[in-house]
């Protein structure tokens, strides 16, 4: 099938779920088109993995009248010739804004090619809820052929919000488990803390629904307690504000700001724990990751992050209230003290992992809806 992939290009889970979509796809014998403004995140690290992706720039037309670019305009032309030149016959958009409405102006234009709308979190709880965007999302999202949704948190939450009835499919997230797995290397750990601290490792594109200050609030109190290290993977606008409360809290010697870079894979491995403190999270891939990696996760009890980590004996980690620093910071401190529940956290969490968030079992729900709209 040949199938145009729309997607956020920027360290984010939802164009690391299109890109890795995209590349199991092509591994199946499928034509993938990334229509997109740069190559996504991950990409470039993954293309290599097989033939069949393409990927095809935004192109842009700096006129001084305009005074801000013309994104979905722009998008939807470039789809619009991908459809047209490689008889597309489905485009997917990841995320509703503003992927969705490119992928309807497009099949407009074309009378050409199926919508399928991937909603990833945000572009419902609340970009897309934002005046500046609720009609043309809740249009996007009502005239799309198939509407899916990441965890049944977003399928609810989507019908809710906007008021909609219509069926949204629930395929949720995946992961990699080879890729993903523990790293006992004793040589990558020593660079990041000595074998009696514990390493805590924390990811996400700092925006304030990731609530980077109370990793480091976390943090600060298992400090207090016990050796400890704690690695801060990626970038975005808390940045400097969490940077600065390290520093007021006198734990920036123990921390280290990695930036952002794509094979989070590497050092999430050799971690003790991963610390999630979300305001909001649909669904929490990088915690997903984390589990993957034998990592035990202390996430927040919201949206979607149930339905990932789990709850009681078979869980991946501990769900904690949001802003509960102190609860967090206690579970953290416990879980570090007792090895042998760590370990077998750990372990419960990548055999979650493996059953339920398979990314053959998703590629072939993807496949199911594909199927469903270019049959007959
Ligand atoms: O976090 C965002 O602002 C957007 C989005 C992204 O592109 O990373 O994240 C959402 O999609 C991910 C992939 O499905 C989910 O794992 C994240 O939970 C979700 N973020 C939120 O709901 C805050």
């Amino acid at each position: 099938m040949e199938i145009a992939i729309l997607c956020h290009v920027s360290a984010g889970g939802s164009g690391v779920v299109a890109t890795e979509l995209g590349v199991a796809l092509a591994a199946l014998g499928h034509q993938v088109h990334f229509i997109a403004q740069q190559q996504p995140f991950r990409l470039p690290s993954l293309r290599g993995q097989g033939q069949g992706i393409y990927f095809h720039q935004v192109g842009s037309y700096a006129y001084p009248l305009f005074e801000t670019p013309l994104t979905v305009l722009n998008e939807a032309n470039a789809l619009a010739s991908v459809i047209l030149e490689h008889g597309i016959e489905l485009s997917h958009a990841h995320y509703a804004i503003p992927h969705a409405s490119s992928a309807l102006m497009a099949k407009d234009i074309t009378r050409r090619s199926k919508v399928l709308t991937t909603l990833h979190g945000t572009d419902v709880t609340l970009v897309g809820l934002d005046p500046a965007f609720r009609h043309s999302t809740r249009y996007a999202i009502e005239h799309s052929d198939a509407v899916t949704a990441v965890s049944h948190f977003l399928a609810r939450q989507t019908l809710e919000m906007f008021h909609l009835d219509l069926p949204i499919s629930v395929i949720p997230n995946m992961v990699d488990t080879k890729r993903f797995r523990p790293n006992r290397s004793a040589n990558l750990r020593q660079r990041f803390a000595d074998p009696e601290q514990a390493l805590l490792v924390h990811i996400s594109n700092f925006r304030a629904v990731k609530r980077t200050e109370d990793v480091v609030q976390v943090f600060a109190r298992v400090a207090s307690q016990q050796p400890a290290r704690l690695l801060m993977i990626g970038d975005g606008p808390e940045h400097d504000p969490t940077m600065e409360l390290a520093e007021r809290l006198g734990v920036s010697g123990q921390i280290q700001f990695l930036g952002s870079f794509p094979s989070v894979e590497e050092v999430l491995g050799i971690a003790d724990l991963f610390l999630l403190p979300s305001s909001q999270e649909s669904f929490g891939l990088v915690a997903l990751e984390a589990m993957s990696c034998e990592v035990p996760v202390i996430a927040s009890r919201v949206g979607g992050l149930p339905e990932v980590v789990g709850e009681g004996r078979e869980a991946g980690g501990i769900l904690c209230p949001v802003r509960d620093v102190d609860t967090m910071a206690d579970r953290a401190i416990t879980l570090l003290a007792d090895r042998e529940r760590r370990q077998a956290m750990g372990r419960a969490g990548r055999q979650r992992a493996r059953k339920l968030f398979r990314p053959d079992r998703v590629v072939s729900g993807y496949l199911q809806v594909y199927s469903s709209l270019t049959s007959g």
